[in-house]
């Protein structure tokens, strides 16, 4: 790294050095074109619009998740849902992220990102025991679409389920995610695949770890210029706030291939707000660090050294992707668990019906990123066992019965029980869970404390599960 072959004993005159040299870089990209034999015009061989592309897809596809009109248009919805999923030769209109006032977004459609892109291609396809059924990632994902089609708004009071969220949380996890640590900062890093000394493909302005590289950054979804903002700041542009800081390049328009932050680093930046974690910061620079690195090696193959440094910066980016993950399945736990003292207590049935949706929403996140957790590269063990366990398949509902499984046409079934004090604690332990296997730093909505004055009441009330 080239800080730290740096001898140089005062920040002042580092500053000055960085401010001066080609690899300094404080944004991601541009970075030169250093691929040998292209004679093209291109001045930076940054490359990551597909992976942009595949975001606004998933941000289309939530909202999508949310269009359900009670039935009627269910076939509708969902082959329209899966168009989006699948990709489509049509040029597809961007549902989300969309401009809003003070707010304008350049792009309106996928082709102006990338043509021809997909979820469906790049999803975790392994063993997902999280939801019923016994079925793979991309099958869970595509059962959740073709029941959210059918609900009114995405929501299934019946089961508790909130589908946008779930759909969205855990396609975060199963498809950048799961893309990134497990293929582009992975496999991809081999020395015989895509080398550095060639094209990453016949005529291209990148070369093979330049790409492989950038398509990583790409799905980590952070605006190029994220390292210079404030977690407050990234976490503004997602929420479409704050258009100063989020056109970097000062034309008036959001650009969605450089400028806007998208679901995963704006997890980072949720969890960095806190101010207890740098998780986004320490992410962007390392893919900075990394690409600089690619850079300096002018086109030619990556030796033992620099390619043993990459894999430092990318288990960086992946340890760091896991934590912001973990933080936010931490965080959403304790809003379930806070929004059950809300549905016991409320004074009505329409106060009661208001705090279950809520409650609904958030068992959604929770479960989403406990299933983004279980799509990464890591097998969590034990660990995903107790989560799934403790999480169940499905939320306790105003019966008190929840999800134990899927019938053979695929229909939910709910054949046990829980008490809501019950399902309180097993919140309090996911909390706890997620605090001893990841070592959870930012702990929003800890409600770890309470655990001891839960045990000691539920003591009293014949056990922890009833069936
Ligand atoms: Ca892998
Ligand atoms: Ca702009």
């Amino acid at each position: 790294m080239i800080k730290n072959s740096l001898k140089l004993t005062t920040c002042l005159v580092v500053t000055a050095l960085f401010a001066g040299s080609a690899y300094a870089a404080d944004t991601y990209g541009p970075f030169p074109v250093t691929v040998k034999g292209y004679d093209g015009d291109k001045t930076s061989s940054v490359s990551y619009s597909g992976q942009v592309a595949r975001h606004v897809l998933h941000d289309s596809l939530k909202k999508l998740a949310g269009k359900g009109d009670g039935g009627g248009n269910a076939a509708e919805l969902e082959a329209q849902m899966l168009s989006y999923f699948n990709g489509s030769d049509q040029d597809l209109p961007i549902i989300a992220p969309v401009s809003k006032d003070g707010f304008p977004v350049k792009q309106t459609t996928l082709k102006e990102i990338s043509a021809g892109k997909n979820i469906a291609g790049k999803f975790y396809d392994g063993a997902m025991p999280a939801w019923p059924g016994g079925m793979t990632g991309k099958e869970v994902v595509l059962h959740m679409i073709s029941q959210a089609a059918r609900t009114e708004g995405g929501y299934d009071p019946v089961n508790g389920y909130d589908y946008a969220q779930l759909i969205s949380k855990f396609t975060m996890g199963a498809m950048p995610y799961n893309q990134a640590v497990d293929n582009y900062l992975d496999g991809k890093l081999d020395a015989g695949v895509k080398p550095n000394g060639e094209p990453y493909k016949d005529g291209a302005y990148y070369s093979g770890k330049e790409h492989v590289w950038d398509e990583a950054f790409g799905y980590f979804g952070a605006a190029a210029h994220s390292l210079t903002l404030s977690a407050e700041d990234n976490y503004n542009i997602a929420k479409m706030k704050d258009l100063g800081t989020a056109d970097a390049n000062g034309d008036g328009v959001i650009d969605l291939k450089s400028e806007y932050v998208f679901g995963p680093a704006y997890y980072a930046a949720a969890a960095d707000k806190s101010g207890k974690t740098a998780y986004l910061p320490t992410i962007m620079q390392a893919f900075i660090d990394g690409r600089e690195l690619i850079a300096s090696a002018e086109g030619k193959n990556l030796t033992g050294e620099q390619r043993a440094q990459l894999q430092g910066y990318a288990k960086v980016i992946a340890d760091n992707w896991e934590m912001v993950l973990a933080e936010a399945a931490f965080k959403y736990a304790g809003s379930v668990y806070k929004d059950i003292a809300g549905i016991t207590e409320a004074s009505d049935d329409a106060a009661r019906a208001e705090a279950f949706r809520k409650y609904v929403k958030h068992w959604g996140e929770l479960k989403g990123f406990a299933m983004a957790l279980q799509s990464g590269k890591n097998n969590l063990g034990k660990t995903a066992v107790h989560l799934n366990r403790l999480i169940g398949y499905g939320p306790v509902t105003l019966d008190g019965t929840f999800v134990s499984g899927l019938d053979a046409d695929g229909n939910f079934e709910k054949n046990r029980k829980m008490s809501w004090n019950s399902y309180q604690l097993h919140m309090l332990r996911v909390q706890e869970l997620l605090a001893e296997s990841f070592g959870i730093e930012a702990r929003a909505n800890d409600a770890t404390a309470e655990l001891a004055g839960l045990v000691d009441s539920l003591s009293g009330d014949g056990g922890a599960e009833t069936d």
